[in-house]
């Protein structure tokens, strides 16, 4: 008995050849004013149709106009109205980004001529092109690998240093050729198991039992290194959710202020001040920190002030740090003491970070209305003043190691950085991991050979060997119209 070959289902990306479909064309730059914006066209018949509209050489000539040329002329409407002078880009099949014709419109940069050299194509017969249109097909001609069209949208919202490094790697490649080898491994274990197959009526054990179980071995061990870099992955590329919380007046918004030398947040000395919370993105030292101010959290009998307070308490929930502030101008009660511990016993693994304001202030524990004894159950990570600067800077270097702590991040190492890929490398982990145990119980090849196909399947759903046009849709949405 022999096994059916490893085709894969549902396979819609072209392996070698182009495709040929009808032009689309889109604004690439952002809208606004400046030097100048792009308009972009790609598909088997774009020069053809920026041609009929252009006055210069003839764009549709490759002796004229060949690949990687720039070319001067003027846009018109077929009615013959000027629209601008421009300059063409031409990239022929299939050295362009998208593998197809692809011509770049540089024209004159205002909002109203760009959407009217826009207009002006379209009304030549061009579609429109889909948010991510160009990307997805660059994908679907294979000239990306699913996670690189992926680090594309990743690249463009990247709001950190490190976000950029991390979307870098995997559009060069990197997690794809990861994956690719993983499918290999498995491709190669698979082989095993149907040799076995074809001898099973002869009662033949597996000859290389123990060099197919090192294999998986071997396999899911490096999978377990690559999933574990998607907490620090996460962080990197959605930010690191800092929540700071603490009793109203506390100074929250005030520190909120400082951090990000903005004035986001009101501030007043009235405590209950901030009603809802507020999220300001904050890039320290090339990581991305997206604070979020609280309000402050006390027993209210005021119905927004209580909404607010259950949003504080949802916003720690779903922290990545906290940072708890206590204002040392004010005594700290037994309540606040068992306030606290309550808190930092709820955060859990989450890092919790105490900090003690207003030191510019005297501070109670010296004015003697708070007890020594009490204050020496705090144990202050650092103690601020957000009037004078004092360890301000500590403060900030102080989130950043606390946030990266157990959170393996070197700067070269690849991380996983979408729930996307984390999930069906989780999925293909489990199928190895099956695959092993169906080896240890000394099942047979057949069984063996549906686990290691399964993880074949996830693997490929990362890289896009294997896809649907769901998935595809719901990748692509994400990117901006003209990328
Ligand atoms: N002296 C001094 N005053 C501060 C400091 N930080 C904040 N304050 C003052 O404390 C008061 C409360 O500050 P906020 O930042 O509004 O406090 P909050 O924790 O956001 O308060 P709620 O939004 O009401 O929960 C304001 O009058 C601030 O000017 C500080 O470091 N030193
Ligand atoms: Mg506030």
């Amino acid at each position: 008995m022999s096994m059916a070959p490893l085709s894969m289902t549902a396979l819609t990306k072209s392996q070698d050849s182009v495709d040929q479909k009808p032009a689309i064309a889109a604004i690439a730059t952002p809208v606004g004013e400046g030097g100048i914006a792009v308009i972009r066209v790609s598909g088997s018949d774009a020069f053809e149709k920026v041609a009929s509209c252009f006055r210069g050489a003839d764009l549709s000539d490759p002796n004229a106009a060949p690949s990687h040329t720039v070319h001067y002329g003027t846009l018109v409407t077929p009615a013959g109205e000027l629209v601008d002078e421009v300059l063409v880009t031409l990239f022929r099949s299939p050295r362009s980004y998208t593998g197809e014709n692809t011509a770049e419109i540089s024209c004159h940069g205002g909002v109203l001529v760009t959407q009217k050299v826009l207009e002006t194509i379209l009304s030549a017969g061009v579609r429109a092109a889909e948010p991510g249109e160009f990307t997805q097909r660059a994908f679907l001609n294979g000239k990306l690998d699913l996670t690189q069209a992926e680090a594309v949208a990743d690249l463009i919202h990247a709001k950190s240093l490190r976000a950029v490094n991390a979307a870098g790697q995997q559009l060069e490649g990197r997690l794809g050729e990861h994956i690719r080898r993983f499918r290999q491994q498995i491709i190669d274990a698979t082989a095993m198991v149907e040799l076995e197959l074809d001898f099973i009526e002869e009662d033949v054990e597996f000859a290389n039992k123990e060099q197919l179980r090192s294999l998986l071995v071997g396999v899911m061990g490096e999978l377990d290194v690559l999933l574990d870099t998607y907490e620090a992955g996460r962080l990197v590329k959605d930010g690191v959710r800092t929540v700071i919380m603490g009793r109203p007046n506390a100074g929250k918004s005030t520190l909120l202020n400082t951090l990000t030398g903005s004035d986001r947040a009101i501030v007043t000395e009235i405590a209950g001040t901030t009603r809802d919370t507020i999220d300001v993105d904050w890039s320290y030292e090339g990581l991305l920190f997206r604070l979020i101010d609280t309000a402050g959290i006390r027993e209210t009998d005021d119905r927004v002030e209580a909404e607010g307070v259950r949003r504080s308490k949802k916003a720690f929930e779903q922290a990545d740090l906290v940072v708890y502030l206590k204002d040392l101008s004010q005594p700290t009660t037994a309540d606040e003491l068992q306030e606290l511990a309550r808190w930092r016993m709820d955060a859990k693994d989450t890092p919790f970070l105490l900090v003690g304001t207003k030191a510019d202030l005297d501070m109670a524990i010296v004015s003697g209305s708070s007890s020594p004894r009490q204050e020496q159950r705090l144990h202050y990570d650092l103690i601020i003043s957000a009037v004078s600067g004092e360890n301000i800077n500590p403060l900030k270097k102080l989130m950043k190691e606390r946030a990266l702590e157990h959170r393996d991040l070197d700067g070269g190492s690849l991380l996983v950085t979408s729930t996307r890929h984390r999930d069906a490398l989780q999925k293909a982990r489990e199928h190895v991991k099956q695959a092993l145990e169906a080896l240890d119980m000394g099942l047979t090849g057949d069984l063996l050979a549906i686990d290691l196909r399964a993880a074949l399947h996830d693997l490929g759903t990362v890289t896009g060997e294997i896809t649907n046009e769901d998935l595809l849709d719901s990748i692509f949405s994400r990117f901006c119209i003209g990328k």
